[in-house]
């Protein structure tokens, strides 16, 4: 049994000797309590989804795919094909996912397929490359045996794009995921339908999840149908390793969520890992990456939000945003979990 002092010392051990461990036995030889954290309050319910994988003793990596194909599969405005379109109409998707070996795998662009990060492992786990996007991700997902389905947008989706086509503005609203939990207008067929709130403001919600399973093992997932009337071909930060999502299994994870050319010029969640590696905390490292952010044009910062959180191998978990209204869910058992507000740069 693992008490909670053999724990501790375990995963003391675990970080000082991280890389002696590695060449011995892999990551793996850590004994962990396992933990899932996700962006967002919509994180609690994609949670539920990798803890079904966790707590029987199972792998990070099919915990974080579990928890981004259940709100893929969701009507979403900005996850899965349920999503927002860019602005000529196309709903494209971006996601990747990453093991705690580096071992990962990403599509860009990808039309018409439910699951873009099980395609993304998929290209992880079969190919040479890390990296597929539009028509090529597609014809390796159909030729994988995932289903072209249908390129009609969804009726929420459809109603969003005949209205925003009236203005044809490109407007990213700051926070916009938060409203989530609270009075959205939700269309009928599932709990992740804030396609729009009550003040016709919409939603967009890329899911971001990292977590560490019972034998010390990290991995993470990212997936997105990226900003609602983005330009065709844009693509965010979500399915860049190193942005979006970065996990390094001797240190920790991170994922990001906000205005995806922000975290993109900075590396981000490769920059808050290697300030983990520096000796900072989950909550230190993403504060530290946050206020690089804002160095580069404060004034601007005030305008648009990007959160990062983090977790490492000892369990601990941290989370910092540009400006206030980040949450994130955090599930460590039986609970249900719960929901934070990250501090923020600007207050
Ligand atoms: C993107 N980072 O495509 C994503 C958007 C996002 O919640 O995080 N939405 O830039």
């Amino acid at each position: 049994m693992t008490t909670r002092r053999s724990f501790l010392r375990w995963s003391t051990l675990a970080v000082t000797f991280a890389p002696v461990r590695s060449l011995i036995a892999g990551p793996q030889a850590a004994v962990a309590k396992p933990l899932v954290v996700s962006t967002w309050d919509s994180g609690l319910a994609v949670n539920a989804a990798a803890w079904k994988v966790l707590k029987p003793g199972g792998y990070a990596l099919d915990a974080v795919e579990e928890a981004a194909k259940s709100i893929e599969k969701e009507i979403s405005c900005c996850v899965g094909l349920g999503g927002y379109p860019d602005r000529e109409g196309h709903v494209s998707l971006d996601a990747c996912i990453m093991n705690e070996k580096y071992d990962c795998g990403s599509v860009a662009g990808l039309e018409r397929i439910l699951h873009p990060i099980s395609v993304a492992r998929k290209i992880m786990e079969t190919t040479p490359h890390v990296m597929l996007v539009g028509e090529g991700a597609q014809q390796f997902a159909v030729a994988n045996g995932f289903k072209l389905e249908s390129a009609e947008l969804s009726a929420d989706a459809a109603k969003a794009y005949k209205e925003w086509l009236k203005k044809s503005e490109y407007k990213p609203l700051m926070n916009i995921e938060q409203q989530q939990g609270k009075t959205p207008k939700r269309a009928a067929g599932g709990p992740f339908a804030p396609n729009q709130f009550e003040d016709g403001s919409f939603n967009h919600d890329t899911m971001g999840t990292i977590a560490l399973d019972g034998k010390g093992r990290l991995a993470g997932a990212c997936t997105t149908s990226g900003m609602a009337f983005k330009m065709r071909g844009r693509i965010g930060d979500s399915p860049l390793i190193g942005s979006g999502l970065y996990v390094d299994g001797e240190i920790g994870a991170a994922t990001s969520s906000g205005q995806g050319e922000e975290v993109i010029r900075l590396g981000g969640t490769h920059l808050v890992v290697e300030f983990m590696r520096n000796g900072a905390t989950p909550m230190e490292a993403c504060k530290k990456a946050v206020e690089r952010l804002v160095k580069i044009n404060p004034t601007k910062a005030k305008e648009f939000q990007v959160g990062f959180i983090a977790i490492n191998l000892k369990g601990e978990v941290g989370a910092y945003s540009v400006n206030k209204g980040f949450s994130y869910s955090v599930t460590q058992g039986d609970d249900g979990g719960k929901v934070l507000m990250a501090e923020s740069y600007y207050k």
